[in-house]
């Protein structure tokens, strides 16, 4: 039989309130707002992730198979009180392709002397949340099944969503991917969580016409990945090697049983 649900997974997935339209908010005069707490710590890290030399790199990626599969799977994992959505396969390609290219998910010390590669695959999730953005992180994906990923996922997304996520959950990621494609967009400039050396935006998947291998055109699911990296310690060559290997896991999803452990 399959797993029975964790109390926090079987909680469904509490959805954000839909914003089609801002409502008009009507500032009568000039107002001052402290910033504080979540924000806060925004200024912060994103001060320190100025201070790194970024680099982009971008390709787009074909979900057509992928799309397909989560369809697939999505009734199975309801059953479980589980919803699935895209993330959990995206993360556990991007820790397998991490096994080859161990230098993505390292960091880096203050004064930039030092490179620690990191044993745990800690990937952070950037999150909109009712306080601001947040990126809790998934531990140990490298142990993970997807399943066991979209479980942790579902439950930060709860926690994020009650302003409930705790240290914890915070500290040490290695890796991180921001989905603003779950909102909209194609491509996005995104900034490394220091000391982590890599950081991915997706963008959202639309169906487009592209030209299979045959010349015919076919209507694809394509999505758009924005990489950033921390040029002082990774090279372009690097970081496009790794990212067609995460693409390959996400255009045939079927490889990815041949790895998974
Ligand atoms: N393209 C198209 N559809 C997408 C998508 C994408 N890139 N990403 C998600 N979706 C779909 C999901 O499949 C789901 O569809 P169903 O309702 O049919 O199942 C729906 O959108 C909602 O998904 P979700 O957002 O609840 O779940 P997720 O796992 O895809 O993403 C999370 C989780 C936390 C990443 C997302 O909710 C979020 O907060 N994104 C914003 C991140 C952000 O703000 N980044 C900017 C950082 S810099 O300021």
């Amino acid at each position: 039989p399959p797993p029975s649900p964790s109390p926090s997974a079987s909680k469904p997935v509490q959805k954000s309130p839909p914003r089609p339209f801002q409502p008009v908010v009507a500032i009568g005069k000039d107002t001052t707002e402290p910033i504080r707490g979540i924000k806060k710590a925004m200024v912060q890290s994103m001060n320190k992730a100025h201070t790194i030399p970024h680099f982009g790199y971008y390709d787009e990626i074909d979900m057509t198979k992928l799309v397909q599969l989560r369809y697939d799977l999505k009734s199975a994992c309801k059953e479980r009180g589980i919803k699935l959505s895209y993330m959990p396969f995206i993360i556990k390609a991007a820790s397998m392709a991490l096994h080859h290219y161990p230098v993505l998910n390292a960091s880096v010390d203050e004064k930039c002397e030092n490179l620690i590669y990191k044993a745990a695959h800690n990937i952070g999730v950037a999150m909109d949340t009712p306080n601001g953005l947040i990126v809790p992180n998934v531990k140990n994906v490298q142990n993970l099944s997807v399943y066991e990923i979209s479980v942790d996922l579902n439950r930060l997304q709860n926690l994020g969503a009650d302003g409930k996520l705790g240290t914890t959950d915070l500290k040490g990621g290695t890796f991180s991917l921001s989905n603003i494609g779950s909102i909209g967009g194609t491509y996005a400039r995104p900034l490394i969580m220091p000391p982590e050396v890599a950081i991915g935006a997706l963008g959202k998947i639309s169906v487009l016409p592209r030209f299979n291998y045959n010349g015919d055109l076919i209507k694809a699911h394509i999505m758009q990945v924005s990489w950033s990296a921390d040029h002082r310690v990774i090279d372009g060559a690097t970081m496009a090697r790794f990212s067609n290997l995460w693409k390959s896991y996400l255009e045939n999803p079927s490889t990815m049983l041949l790895d998974t452990k």
